[in-house]
């Protein structure tokens, strides 16, 4: 089969905040199918969705109720297949969210699995006994709290890595094998394009269950005994055989934890598992006193370090997912660039080109492509997500933090950062919703919008368009071997890509200062493929000023 997902550029959607056509505050799938001919415009090949399956949203969909049914707030079924097929009219594939590591507690199989010790869906989950009367063991969960919750009818634990809205499944049984790939199965006949797969590095527990480290908080880390667990190859190795190999469809799964040689297994060019994973190196650098909760800047060098060791060991072996951020992340202008009026638009083109120039398929989250920003809530109360709010609470009631300092992190790291509305023009709420949106629109859409980027020549909306469209002219940028430059700079990010005796030297200056750049000297006869600055001064590069140039 054509390996296709090599060649395209995927934009993320998330639902919940991508456009309202019914005004009810909430994003939906006829919000989708309205924007389409913005996505086909932009130019890219594939949707990632998040989860638009029912669901209590306790963590906004990733708690799933019925796999085979359309989260009322999103719309209908028929909505749904009406999204799908105007999608592929216009060239564009859907990949769906795929959420098997857990389910929501209200599923069906939860239900049942609840009622006794001897139900038939008792062993979808995973059960314990509590020890000296404590859970059993001293794992956190990823949203705070224990990662086990007591249920009193039956007097065990079930294990919940995420919420206690989100117990795990039992991977272990093969009868929960049959039913998640059964229900893969069924999307794959309505002709959806691939799965991205949640937290499925999780799939397989350490059978001991141990307790893990306390390095900062209340509880043990249960990251070594969930993450690239012992049976997680024979069980991603079945899930090929028996979905995944009957269609061409691209699949990405989320890997926590991984390691350069675990990646080389799930994505690896001849294993037959997926397509390729999510690694988090890049955005899981930096302090970690508080957790994940962290106010301060990572060091370029730490950062480059970091995404070349992943070009350069996946060569030829696996392929790489590339990514600034994701609906899990703060935005990526404010990370990694300078969202200040002077330099937002020139650093988040520099973003851009830094990634799409790289070996790896393109994602793109919503709104990037307009370089838009974190939301910076000062309030708690405008915040949503359950895992900032639970941090917060966790963090300052046990004196771990302070609640300065706790405010101070949400506003750099939380995931409400990207889960802002879309910005689609000057109207009220940024025309994301005639009604009150369920988290507020950030307070800058009148300047940051999609109406006006696309208006603007020199947008970052253009600019990101233009990327797109070089990558579907140059086949460099898709086969190139990737070379790395300057790996002693503080300030600048510089690769090469190699292929056919072509060349790209691409070059991004991560700082607001002008730095001196010998890269293109000699290079004049290249072809400068793109640019942020209108002209490049041989011997430097201006503050955030990122150059591709093509030579022969
Ligand atoms: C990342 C997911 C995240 C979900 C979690 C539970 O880890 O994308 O958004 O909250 O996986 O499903």
């Amino acid at each position: 089969m054509k390996q296709w997902w090599k060649e395209s550029v995927v934009y993320q959607i998330y639902p919940r905040s991508f456009a309202d056509s019914n005004g009810d505050g909430i994003g939906d799938l006829n919000g989708i199918t309205e924007h389409l001919d913005y996505l086909q415009d932009l130019g890219v090949d594939v949707i990632w969705l998040s989860p638009v399956y029912q669901s209590p949203n306790d963590d906004n969909g990733y708690d799933i109720s019925d796999y085979q049914a359309i989260m009322s707030d999103f719309g209908t079924m028929e909505d749904y297949d009406r999204m799908l097929s105007e999608a592929h009219k216009r060239g564009i594939k859907i990949v769906m969210d795929l959420v098997v590591n857990h389910t929501s507690d209200e599923h069906q199989w939860f239900v049942e699995s609840k009622k006794s010790k001897d139900n038939q869906y008792r062993d979808y989950y995973i059960w314990k006994e509590g020890k000296n009367g404590k859970e059993p063991n001293n794992w956190g969960g990823c949203f705070g709290g224990s990662a086990w919750e007591y249920d009193k009818e039956t007097d065990m634990y079930f294990l919940h890595c995420f919420s206690k809205k989100q117990p795990d499944l039992n991977w272990e049984n093969p009868q929960v094998r049959k039913e998640v790939f059964d229900m893969m199965s069924w999307w794959c006949e309505k002709g959806i394009d691939g799965f991205r797969m949640d937290v499925i590095s999780m799939i397989s527990k350490d059978p001991a269950f141990p307790d893990g480290e306390v390095r900062n908080g209340l509880y043990g880390d249960n990251g070594p005994f969930v993450c690239n667990g012992p049976h997680v190859h024979e069980y991603l190795r079945e899930m090929n055989q028996e979905v995944l190999s009957k269609y061409d469809i691209m699949t990405v799964g989320e890997a926590a934890g991984v390691t350069i040689e675990e990646a080389k297994k799930y994505a690896g060019e001849t294993t037959g598992e997926l397509n390729m994973v999510f690694q988090f190196e890049h955005v899981e650098l930096g302090d970690h006193r508080i957790g994940k909760w962290s106010a301060k800047e990572v060091p370029l060098k730490d950062l480059r370090e970091a995404m070349n060791r992943w070009q350069i060991n996946l060569e030829g072996k696996a392929w790489n997912s590339l990514f600034w951020d994701n609906h899990d992340q703060p935005r990526a202008v404010s990370r990694f660039g300078d969202d200040s009026p002077m330099y937002r638009e020139v650093s988040a083109k520099m973003l851009a080109t830094c990634l799409h120039m790289m070996k790896g398929t393109p994602y793109i989250y919503q709104g990037e492509e307009l370089g838009m920003t974190n939301a910076y809530f000062s309030k708690l109360e405008d915040y949503r997500d359950i895992e900032s709010i639970n941090a917060y609470h966790e963090y300052t009631e046990n004196g771990l933090a302070g609640k300065e300092e706790m405010m101070n992190c949400l506003k750099e790291i939380s995931r409400d950062n990207a889960r802002t509305p879309m910005q689609w023009n000057t109207k009220e709420n940024a025309g994301f919703t005639t009604g009150t949106p369920w988290i507020k629109v950030n307070k800058n859409y009148l300047e940051i919008n999609a109406e006006a980027e696309m208006a603007e020549k020199d947008s970052v909306y253009n600019y990101y368009k233009k990327l797109i469209r070089l990558r579907k002219e140059n086949e460099i940028m898709v086969h190139g071997r990737f070379n790395p430059l300057l790996e002693e700079d503080d300030h600048i990010y510089a690769y090469e890509r190699l292929w056919e005796g072509e060349k790209i030297v691409v070059a991004c200056n991560f700082t607001k200062e002008v730095q001196a750049c010998d890269l293109f000297r000699g290079l004049e006869d290249g072809k400068e493929l793109i640019s942020n600055y209108k002209e490049h001064k041989t011997g430097v590069l201006q503050p955030y000023e990122a150059i591709a140039v093509l030579c022969k």
